[in-house]
């Protein structure tokens, strides 16, 4: 079992929040978001040993707050060292302040790094950022940038091998995680579009892994959550992908919850980004 997670309550204000990806997207419906937010959070309860919950920062102008639920942007955690990440878009660098406090309530956590003393021009996203097994992928984006990169490198020498992966510089894809998420140390649920098919040959290429790799054909739901070695939380609403998922995951012997995170979804939010997850 998982022993630690950190999660953050969704503000009222995430209501003003807006797609980046699709601004097509019907407004959100807040009463909803918050039920989706708390059933995520009721998984997180039955597969973590200790579910560490910041409250919601709803004291920033309204620019600031919204996206505070997504934790998993503000923080890099590998065996005992946390970065504390410079968050790619401004309007966000502020989420830092309450994460701080719950990385120090981890036991196996001794060192807390603040990207910002290392380098006030480091950028990163922890949705740019991927650990399996010995490897920690780091995606360049419009979110993460190279010198935020160097810091994670420099912060976990010795902890683990980061490798920067390019592909995502020149895409539409706001986040790593948007396109690829590990099932396990082998196994990788993948975007089958270019996009998709193109990170995971730089990933092998890179690494000289050769992941397994479950296609799906959805962006939103290549996005899974593996909790713990044999339950996975998978997105509702992708009957295409989740039929993928539901055969590829039975076959391995995987049990799995499907949840509906529309809401959350229209603020460009999926699964792993509203928990940061500590072996
Ligand atoms: C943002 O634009 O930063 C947020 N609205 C969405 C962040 C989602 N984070 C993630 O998938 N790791």
């Amino acid at each position: 079992m998982l022993e630690y997670a950190i999660c953050r309550e969704l503000p009222r204000s995430f209501e003003a929040c807006v797609t980046a990806v699709d601004n097509t997207a019907s407004p959100i419906d807040i009463s909803l978001a918050l039920k989706q937010h708390e059933a995520y959070v009721e998984v997180l309860k039955k597969h973590v040993n200790q579910l560490i919950e910041v409250p919601a920062d709803e004291g920033h102008p309204v620019a600031v707050a919204p996206d505070c639920c997504f934790v998993e942007d503000t923080c890099v955690v590998v065996k005992e060292t946390a970065v504390l990440n410079r968050l790619g878009h401004t309007s966000r660098q502020k989420e830092i302040q309450g994460i701080e406090q719950a990385l120090q309530k981890v036991s196996s956590i001794k060192t807390i790094v603040h990207m910002s003393s290392q380098d006030e021009t480091a950028t990163v996203d922890g949705g740019d950022c991927m650990l399996i097994g010995d490897h920690l992928y780091v995606g360049l984006s419009a979110r993460t940038n190279r010198q935020g990169a160097d810091v994670l490198q420099k912060a976990f020498i010795g902890a683990c091998k980061v490798v920067i992966l390019d592909t995502l510089q020149n895409s539409e894809t706001l986040h790593l995680k948007c396109l690829v998420s590990p099932l396990n140390v082998d196994t990788l649920v993948v975007c089958s579009a270019q996009a998709g098919k193109a990170l995971l040959k730089e990933m092998k290429e890179k690494s000289g892994i050769n992941y397994n790799a479950i296609e799906v054909p959805d962006q939103v739901p290549a996005n899974i959550l593996a909790l713990g070695p044999d339950f996975v939380v998978i997105q509702k609403n992708f009957p295409e992908s989740e039929k993928i998922l539901n055969e590829e995951l039975s076959k391995r012997g995987y049990k799995f919850e499907a949840l509906d995170m529309s809401e959350l979804i229209k603020a460009d939010g999926a699964l792993t980004c509203c928990s940061v997850l500590i072996p």
